[in-house]
């Protein structure tokens, strides 16, 4: 299975993305973690970039806050699918990581998931793997009913208290 690659800007991204790392894990999907950044060690995360398909990779996931111009760059050098995950800050929210990620020019794709999102990250990574991994499909079927099973049964708890 080709594995999913993770970067973040900073080790300070980290409480957000292992969000992200834990859904894989449950998924048993292959996964490289590391902190690249785009201003900080531009070399470095081009390097990963540029070579991410031949080494196996088959999505990767950019996780960046303030002026997030990470997934950007990493999407400039390589064609394989990227995910962006706006960072929240604490002055402007997230806001503008959200903005710089997902307002990329015509050319150069970014799909850009919520502030924090980074369980749905995964999610989209999980699902682009899927197209060459029945077994994935499966699972991810199977999180779907679990999930809609657990929300009919909050759904039934409510009911029962108000409506009896
Ligand atoms: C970005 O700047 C990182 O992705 C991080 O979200 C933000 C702050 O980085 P640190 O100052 O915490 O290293 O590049």
């Amino acid at each position: 299975m080709k594995k999913v690659g993770i970067i973040m800007g900073s080790d300070s991204d980290l409480p957000v993305v292992e969000k992200a790392i834990n859904t894989l894990k449950d998924f048993g999907v292959p996964f490289e973690v590391h902190v690249f950044s785009a201003h900080r060690t531009p070399v470095e995360a081009k390097e990963f970039s540029a070579n991410a398909r031949e080494n196996g990779f088959g999505v990767i996931i950019a996780a960046a806050g303030m002026a997030a111009h990470l997934a950007g760059a990493v999407a400039a050098n390589t064609t394989l699918p990227v995910i962006g995950i706006p960072i929240k800050s604490q002055n402007l929210g997230g806001m503008e990581a959200l903005l710089s990620t997902v307002q990329m020019p015509s050319g150069i794709p970014v799909a850009t998931v919520a502030i924090d999102g980074a369980v749905n990250s995964a999610l989209l990574a999980i699902e682009i793997l899927s197209l060459s991994e029945p077994e994935l499909e499966k699972k991810l079927a199977e999180k779907r009913a679990n999930d809609t099973s657990a929300v009919l049964s909050k759904n039934k708890a409510i009911e029962d208290k108000y409506n009896n």
